[in-house]
């Protein structure tokens, strides 16, 4: 069987869980949303544009890495199964199936992601182009699912690219570490991690404030999503993209903020939110990392890390650990 898919998170959970996340994010007093509600269908693809973007570099950094280091990657790795976790489109993944399926070596991909459509999507493209390859897509939250991935079939690598683990606050990204960690069993088995490094203000900032707008569309997006979800009736243009470098806790923070008093109703909760101009909702933090945070972050979990490998200007990592 060359196609499997398992839905760890159907959609009443999903809908359930987004209530109470809105009920709780819009009735605090510091209001937010988690940012795992950008990603619905038109959210990924308005992601997929910012990865295009020339002032996000980290997509771009991180496939050259990859191409560079996957020669080594092979001779250190050739795994049976790939798991990877917020997969996305799969479109930087592309090079390591290419590298671990040349020969016709047969590969299991195991991408788990919250949006199905683009797992299905996904899917389809790369069950047509890769004759050695079976995908297992699940369905789910990596940061509630992982225990829920089947144990390995053969030597295992791990991917977590894009730096997605900077958007989990210490406690939460320490917990998916180790069950990262859990879902690799094997001393021969391998995690991946793609980390955005420290750098300039003016860099990092430009990353999440792009000239064409489209940071700012998908920041307001998450409130479409909350507007269907929950029958609401925010209005997203209502709302300021806001994007900052955060230096004391070493990260960007994403907010949307009310340009102008706004009763919003959300139906579905019985909930009426107000916002004065200036109240902002907290949609997204994005960390960036040092290689010594990275390693004691990997330590902490049960990790060492085996390679780092970084592009010339120190923008991004790509960190190669294994079980210690
Ligand atoms: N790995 C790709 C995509 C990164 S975008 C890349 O590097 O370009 C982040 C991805 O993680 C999206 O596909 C989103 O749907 C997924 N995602 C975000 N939060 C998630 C969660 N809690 N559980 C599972 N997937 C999640
Ligand atoms: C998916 N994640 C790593 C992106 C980031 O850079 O934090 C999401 C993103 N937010 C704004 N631009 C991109």
């Amino acid at each position: 069987m060359r196609y499997r898919m398992d839905v760890y998170t159907d959609e009443q959970a999903q809908q359930r869980r987004l209530e109470e996340d809105a009920r709780r994010g819009l009735s605090a007093r510091q209001k937010s949303l988690p940012a795992k509600y950008f990603y619905d269908r038109v959210g990924s693809l308005l992601f997929e544009r910012i990865t295009e973007l020339p002032e996000y570099y980290p997509t771009r950094a991180e496939a050259a890495l990859l191409a560079e280091i996957l020669p080594g990657l092979v001779e250190e790795i050739l795994p049976d199964e790939i798991v990877e976790i917020g997969a996305g489109s799969s479109e930087k993944t592309r090079r390591v199936l290419d590298a671990m399926t040349a020969g016709g070596h047969p590969v299991r991909y195991m991408p788990l992601d919250v949006d199905r459509l683009t797992l299905e999507s996904t899917a389809a493209r790369l069950l047509r182009d890769y004759p050695a390859l079976s995908v297992h897509a699940m369905v789910g939250d990596f940061e509630r699912d992982l225990t829920r991935v089947p144990p390995p079939t053969g030597r295992r690598l791990a991917m977590f690219l894009g730096s997605t683990i900077g958007n989990l606050d210490a406690g939460p990204r320490r917990r998916l570490l180790e069950e990262l960690r859990g879902i690799l069993p094997d001393r021969a088995d391998r995690l991946l991690l793609g980390v955005d490094l420290v750098k300039d203000v003016k860099i990092l900032e430009t990353a999440y404030d792009d000239a064409a707008g489209i940071t700012r569309d998908f920041n307001r997006n998450i409130l479409n999503v909350i507007n269907r979800g929950v029958d609401g009736n925010f209005h997203p243009e209502a709302f300021r993209h806001l994007a900052f470098y955060n230096a004391v806790a070493s990260r960007i923070e994403m907010h949307l903020v009310a340009e102008s008093p706004q009763v919003v109703n959300l139906g579905r909760l019985g909930l009426t939110v107000r916002f004065r101009p200036g109240d902002a909702i907290w949609t997204e933090s994005s960390y960036k990392f040092t290689r010594p945070g990275v390693e004691i972050m990997l330590a902490e979990a049960g990790l060492r890390l085996v390679r780092w490998h970084v592009d010339p200007a120190n923008y991004f990592a790509l960190v190669l650990a294994a079980p210690s």
